[in-house]
């Protein structure tokens, strides 16, 4: 298996799927149907796109497992599986706003968040032609522009959040932006983690924290920041999952960690 490898392959079927999801956009959204909540939409374009995602890996690594958003997970023969979200800001997507992506990583090991290795992730920004690409060990890079974490200022730290489709979390969530904001010079809320752990990898965001997310929403962008010197956790000491996500270079992710789990 190797990482360059399935890099080239991740980063040729998100710009064939960027487009298509693009193209869609272009011609109208129509909502499918809902998912955990009214406000989790999930459009006919979020389907295709990833049924062409799926298609497309199937053709090149028959062997592979896969784990989709949309589709729901498959184990393969190999070693190596792909974890998929289609179109990541689904709600920017059906409201016009141009910031969403296709996110794409291949793990290896256990498809499972708790053991799974990052080999490889994209996260592609068709509206803006933003591809976002790292390999393990290879760096993270945008275009030919190696990408590394920002370091902290005294200015405090440009900090991004989420909230859950769940409104019953939403109180709990604005907690921790309350604990939080001392730690921060102004809060984004942009809509896309994929899209959010790519920007603190660039260094465009200081720092990112949300509660709630799924394998297929933080799988690329975590490998993202790690290769960009950054740190990726969630619980005390764990990985990012359910429960928590926070990502940052090593300074802030002491004194966020810090601050979310006191
Ligand atoms: C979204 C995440 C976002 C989160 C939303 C939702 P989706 O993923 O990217 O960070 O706040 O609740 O989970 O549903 O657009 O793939």
């Amino acid at each position: 298996m190797d990482a360059d490898e399935l890099l080239q392959l991740a980063e040729q079927i998100a710009r064939e799927a960027g487009e298509l999801a693009r193209r869609r956009r272009d011609e109208g959204v129509r909502i499918a149907a809902t998912k955990s909540a009214l406000a989790d939409i999930v459009t006919e374009a979020d389907r295709e796109v990833e049924a062409l995602i799926r298609a497309r890996l199937t053709e090149a690594r028959p062997a592979d497992g896969f784990l989709g958003e949309e589709s729901g997970a498959e184990r393969g023969e190999s070693d190596v599986t792909w974890v998929v979200d289609p179109i990541d800001g689904t709600v920017n997507y059906a409201y016009g706003i141009p910031h969403y992506a296709v996110s794409i990583a291949a793990v290896t090991g256990e498809p499972d968040p708790e053991q799974w290795t990052a080999q490889a992730g994209v996260v592609f920004a068709p509206a803006i032609a933003e591809l976002f690409r790292a390999a393990r060990e290879s760096g993270a890079w945008l275009g030919a522009d190696r990408l590394a974490v920002s370091q902290a200022t005294d200015a405090g730290a440009l900090i991004a959040t989420g909230f859950g489709y769940d409104p019953a979390t939403h109180a709990g969530d604005l907690e921790r932006v309350r604990i939080v904001m001392p730690l921060a010079r102004d809060l984004r809320r942009a809509g896309a983690a994929s899209l959010d752990l790519a920007y603190v990898a660039a260094g465009r965001l200081d720092g990112y924290f949300e509660r709630g997310l799924h394998p297929w929403d933080h799988a690329a962008g975590a490998l993202l920041v790690t290769e960009a010197g950054g740190r990726v956790g969630g619980a005390p000491g764990g990985r990012p999952g359910r429960q928590m996500t926070i990502a940052a270079g090593p300074d802030l992710y002491a004194a966020l960690d810090t601050a979310i789990h006191r």
